[in-house]
């Protein structure tokens, strides 16, 4: 089985232990010297889930994650909701305790064994089995390898009895020819269907291009920009994809959204052609935009994601009008359809000049520092290096975010389980080993503090990374929510912190992170010294450091706040 595993070219394991697959554990190491794959451990099996999901974000690629049964795997599963939401592949190892109630160990193999383990998660992983032998496992590995690395990807569990793993090969076990199990290719979609999508943008008058989940390849990225210039379309993208198209590009005059912001809304109802790659809720971006109205627009709508879609998680979103269906990978289509581009005039574009940028969310204040500031001094700091951001916190603003390659950003957590940056980042530096891009998560402390020890995992494997924790001291998004209900309820607003602060005692993030090993600055709360402490962290990094640095952020602008008209209250104030 551990060959099988390094046949299919899967170089790390992330993990963290239990007896319940000692035996492929003990293969791992001592049949392939822990080596392709090789052991990532992780202090928490949420962890190992995100780090893989990080690494897939940068890589496109599986990562094998073992999880001991039962409650390893309960552990990982809001983690594997995430990687699932966000259509990342990711091999799930798991394992049980001896089918054959005679070779239970007494109690642990008793309470570490279940009838089906994959029904925890077979909700939202897009394949699960449970072999009854070596040869069926080796078969199970291969399916779970192709299946999850399929368009559209998403996790797949294999689940091991422990007796299977500890019992001597069968002598005639063969094994499979693994370079014959691939995945299966992308269909490009028919010259037919290509030629009537070309026309329908040669001959729309307000072409958009709605960027949604697409491909991180370089040669992708170029051919979206070629689409937007080609058809003179204009282009939208969502804060919750990650780069998908430059930010600076004439083409994408506002910034990443993440719910339609009014300019973005004026652009999709004035579009008389919309092409949608993927987007995520298209029914709720036609919603924001024409509210109760009827969408005119005639609507291209490329998307395979239909295949996981099961009626359990509602990840399948609203049914948005489509007037035509393209079941292929957005970049397959982008691909051809530069092919049959006809205008060529690129600096033509549809009634530009009518474009009105929103207000930003995110202001400065004086003497605080905000999202905005960090966001300005971490440019300064970082003077021209190419780096990943492998997580922003949820107060940061579109208008924040330069990007002009498909891996400055990577997007957040897909099923938005806070708990994941630490961990997605440790992923996404391991992944990003040797390129010279600085890997960078900016988290909620929140987020932070839920993930923490992840970050012992970094140093332990020697992984520079740079942790900047937004802290505003505050599960400060449900705060938001608390202001809304003290609105509708007519209650006051003052009692929103409650059950809210993370506050009295102020944990010292500096100091947990130094307590695992990374360097630690702050709190910084001083905007004057923001730049300089980011410049010497990221020299560190570059010298191959994992360095946290906490920075006390004022919470002005965080999205929704605008909407909370009225701040009066009747209600008494509590304490
Ligand atoms: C596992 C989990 N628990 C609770 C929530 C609800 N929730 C959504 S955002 C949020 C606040 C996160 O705090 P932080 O990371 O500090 O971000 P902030 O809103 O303060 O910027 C919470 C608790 C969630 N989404 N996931
Ligand atoms: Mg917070």
């Amino acid at each position: 089985m551990a060959e099988v595993l390094s046949q299919l070219g899967i170089r790390y394991v992330s993990l963290t232990p239990g007896a319940s697959y000692r035996g492929i554990h003990d293969s791992i190491v001592n049949y392939l010297g822990n080596d392709n794959p090789q052991m990532v451990l992780c202090l928490h099996e949420e962890h190992a889930v995100a780090l893989a999901h990080g690494y897939a974000k940068v890589t496109g690629e599986p990562l094998a994650v073992a999880l001991h049964s039962n409650v390893g795997l309960m552990h990982a599963i809001m983690a594997i909701y995430n990687a699932y939401c966000a259509r990342v592949p990711m091999l799930i190892l798991g394992a049980t305790g001896p089918i054959d109630a005679s070779l239970r160990r007494p109690w642990i193999d008793w309470i570490h064994t279940a009838a089906d383990q994959g029904a925890m998660i077979r909700n939202f992983s897009k394949w699960d089995d449970q072999p009854g032998s070596v040869s069926a496992t080796m078969e199970a590995l291969l399916r779970a390898n192709v299946i999850t690395r399929t368009y559209p990807s998403a996790p797949t569990y294999v689940c091991v009895d422990s007796t299977l793993q500890e019992s001597p090969c069968p002598e005639d076990l063969k094994m499979p020819d693994v370079e014959r199990y691939h995945p299966v290719p992308v269909q490009s979609p028919s010259e037919l269907l290509v030629d009537e999508i070309a026309d329908r943008l040669s001959n729309a008058k307000r072409p958009l291009v709605l960027m949604g989940r697409v491909g991180r390849n370089e040669q992708a990225w170029q051919e979206r920009i070629q689409l937007a210039d080609a058809f003179g379309t204009y282009v939208l993208t969502n804060i919750k994809d990650g780069s998908v198209f430059p930010t600076g590009h004439a083409a994408n005059p506002i910034p990443p959204m993440n719910n339609i912001s009014k300019a973005g809304g004026r652009l999709i109802r004035n579009a008389d052609v919309i092409l949608a790659l993927d987007w995520v809720d298209l029914a709720s971006a036609f919603r924001q935009a024409y509210g109760t109205d009827p969408v005119d627009a005639y609507v291209i709508s490329c998307s395979s994601d239909f295949v996981l879609h099961n009626g359990w998680s509602k990840d399948h979103f609203g049914l948005a009008p489509t007037d035509l269906a393209v079941a292929t990978h957005p970049d397959a289509l982008v691909a051809a359809l530069i092919t049959k581009a006809k205008k060529t005039d690129s600096s033509e574009r549809w009634d530009g000049d009518s474009i009105e940028l929103d207000e930003r969310a995110n202001f400065e204040d004086d003497g605080q520092i905000m999202c905005s500031t960090l966001a300005r001094s971490l440019r300064e700091a970082l003077d021209g290096r190419s780096a990943t951001f492998a997580a922003l916190p949820l107060g940061w603003s579109g208008h924040d975010l330069d990007v002009s390659h498909p891996l400055d950003y990577l997007g957040g957590d897909g099923g938005g389980g806070v708990g994941y940056g630490p961990g997605g980042t440790v992923g996404v530096a391991l992944a990003l080993e040797g390129t010279g891009r600085i890997a960078i998560g900016i988290l909620g402390d929140g987020d932070f503090l839920m993930g923490s020890s992840a970050l012992w995992t970094a140093v332990h494997y020697k992984l520079p990374l740079l942790i900047i924790v937004a802290n505003n001291r505050s599960f400060h998004n449900d705060e938001v929510h608390q202001y809304r209900m003290a609105v509708m309820r007519g209650r006051p607003i003052e009692n929103r912190w409650l059950g809210q602060y993370i506050r009295e005692p102020d944990p010292d993030l500096a100091a947990i992170a130094r307590s695992y090993g990374l360097k630690g600055y702050g709190p910084i709360d001083d905007p004057s010294e923001l730049t300089d402490v980011l410049a010497q962290a990221i020299k560190e990094v570059e010298a191959g450091a994992a360095v946290l640095v906490d920075v006390r952020v004022g919470v002005g602008g965080y999205p929704g706040e605008e909407m909370i008209a009225d701040r009066g209250g009747t209600a008494k104030k509590v304490n």
